[in-house]
């Protein structure tokens, strides 16, 4: 079996200490390095004043674990520049507040250059090549400068965006030309693929040949829509551990009387919390004799907090969850708990379950994972409601939550009522299919999906000689 080789930003492998606080994705990565016996490359975290280019390399559980500091620029043009203040807000469609420095592209493009040479000594002859997300799209591109030959495959976690927003970045020609220097390109639903492919086909001529294949630019790729799913059974399993049984014990005594619904996210501004705050709001002005009858529990931990829309947002929503408390709070009761902190996937598993309703309603989202473990946490015989942003990658699947538009208080506010007042009966009902689907579509078939795709792929039909001159 080839070993595999996965490249992301951030490389965050399982602590080894017993600590269940590292996401699903990481465990997966970990999981899938193991099955394959490969290493698994990215960034330190750590900056130096020059880039030395020197691998750190360690063994963590099982997995091979190279890393490599970046330049103090890199971080600024790269990491916080065009990753975080360019594609991130660009592929979830904020428009407003995308920065187009010509500074970030060519930190991006410096910071892929220099990831390129310190991981091409480490790949060997029949190595799998699998990067992640927005952060490295070029980076199949400068692999096969350095005489690369291995097959490499990209997934992209966010959502891509429609052609006329693509269209607004400066040099987007390059960067979806980059893409086709992989044999597979792995998309989250189908929407976001046909997206890229609307892009390749009305902007560079490019055409789709068969179900799998688009070419452009002189070359073929295999695409395909790979929907991320949460590792279920370890979900199920722990949340029957004494931390995540201790965590229910202690927020069910919090909501003795009440239904608590909440909410958990990073605290970004792709999530929809400001909406959703006002969604509970409307809620809780519509719905006078529920109201008492409520918490609303939202976790959102701090993240790209050197980046200003980031602390813009979060003073943005101290003010709003202190108006909502402010307005509506008695001596004995406060509507919104809202706290900023991580906590172990075990202590998540516990909220999940004590929650009444799940409240996921990003404006944009690649997938969602938290859609996903909440359903995966529910007690079968008792089980919570999931109401989702119809904006959600996860919403393709997970028909029988109840979808909303997170834009609107109104259609929050509503789906909210009628998740509270739902019959026992309708809430199993919705959630056994949910669930079924959650464990079939999980993270090990994901991962498997991708890879059998990437070491097998079928013969492409003949490019026409019309897409491969485009
Ligand atoms: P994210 O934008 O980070 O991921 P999401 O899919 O919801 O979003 O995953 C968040 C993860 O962080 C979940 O596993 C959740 O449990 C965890 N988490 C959130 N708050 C936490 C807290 N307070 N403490 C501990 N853990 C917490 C990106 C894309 C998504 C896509 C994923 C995977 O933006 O659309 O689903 O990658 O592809």
């Amino acid at each position: 079996m080839s070993r595999l080789i996965v490249v992301s930003n951030r490389v965050t492998p399982p602590s080894g200490d017993g600590e269940e606080s590292v996401g699903g994705l990481a465990m997966a990565l970990a999981a899938a390095l193991r099955e394959y016996s490969g290493i698994w490359f990215g960034w330190s975290g750590r900056t130096t004043p020059e880039f030395t280019g020197h691998l750190h390399m360690s063994r963590v559980q099982g997995v091979t674990v190279a890393t490599v500091d970046l330049e103090e620029a890199d971080l600024e043009e790269y990491y916080n520049g065009y990753a975080n203040k360019t594609l991130w807000p660009l592929f979830h469609y904020r428009l407003d507040i995308t920065a187009y420095d010509r500074s970030f592209g060519e930190g991006y493009e410096r910071a892929n250059r220099r990831f390129a040479e310190t991981l091409r000594p480490l790949i060997e002859p029949d190595d799998l090549v699998w990067i992640h997300d927005y952060h490295l799209i070029p980076l199949a591109r400068e692999l096969r400068r350095l005489g690369v030959k291995n097959r490499m495959g990209f997934f992209l976690h966010i959502p891509w965006p429609a052609h006329q927003l693509m269209v607004t970045l400066p040099r987007h020609r390059q960067l979806v030309q980059a893409m086709f220097d992989y044999d597979l390109v792995g998309f989250q639903t189908d929407g976001y693929l046909q997206a890229f492919e609307e892009y390749v086909t009305s902007e560079v001529d490019g055409m789709r040949l068969d179900d799998e294949h688009i070419a452009a630019f002189g070359k073929t790729v295999r695409v395909g829509a790979f929907p991320i799913g949460v590792d279920a059974a370890d979900f199920s399993r722990i949340v029957s551990s004494p931390r995540a049984l201790r965590t229910y014990d202690v927020m069910a005594a919090h909501t003795v009387f009440r239904k608590m619904i909440v909410g958990v996210d990073r605290l970004d501004y792709s999530k929809g919390l400001e909406e959703r705050f006002l969604g509970f709001e409307r809620f809780l002005v519509d719905n006078p004799e529920l109201r008492r009858e409520v918490l609303f529990l939202q976790i959102a931990p701090l993240s790209r907090e050197s980046v200003d829309a980031y602390q813009e947002i979060r003073a943005r929503l101290d003010a709003l969850s202190g108006r909502i408390n402010g307005e509506f709070a008695d001596i004995d009761w406060n509507p919104v708990r809202y706290v900023n902190k991580t906590y172990r996937r075990d202590e998540l598993a516990g909220v999940y379950r004590a929650a009444r309703v799940g409240l996921v309603t990003p404006l944009r989202d690649g997938m969602n994972l938290v859609a996903k473990e909440y359903i995966a946490a529910q007690n079968p015989e008792d089980p919570g409601v999931l109401v989702l942003s119809r904006f959600a990658g996860a919403a393709d699947r997970m028909r029988e939550a109840l979808i909303v538009n997170p834009n609107s208080p109104e259609e929050i506010s509503e789906a909210l009522a009628r998740a509270l007042t739902m019959e026992r009966e309708e809430r199993i009902r919705r959630w056994r299919a949910l669930f079924d689907r959650v464990c079939r579509e999980d993270v090990e078939s994901w991962r498997d999906s991708f890879v059998n795709a990437l070491a097998d792929p079928p013969r492409p039909k003949a490019a026409t000689p019309q897409a491969l001159a485009s």
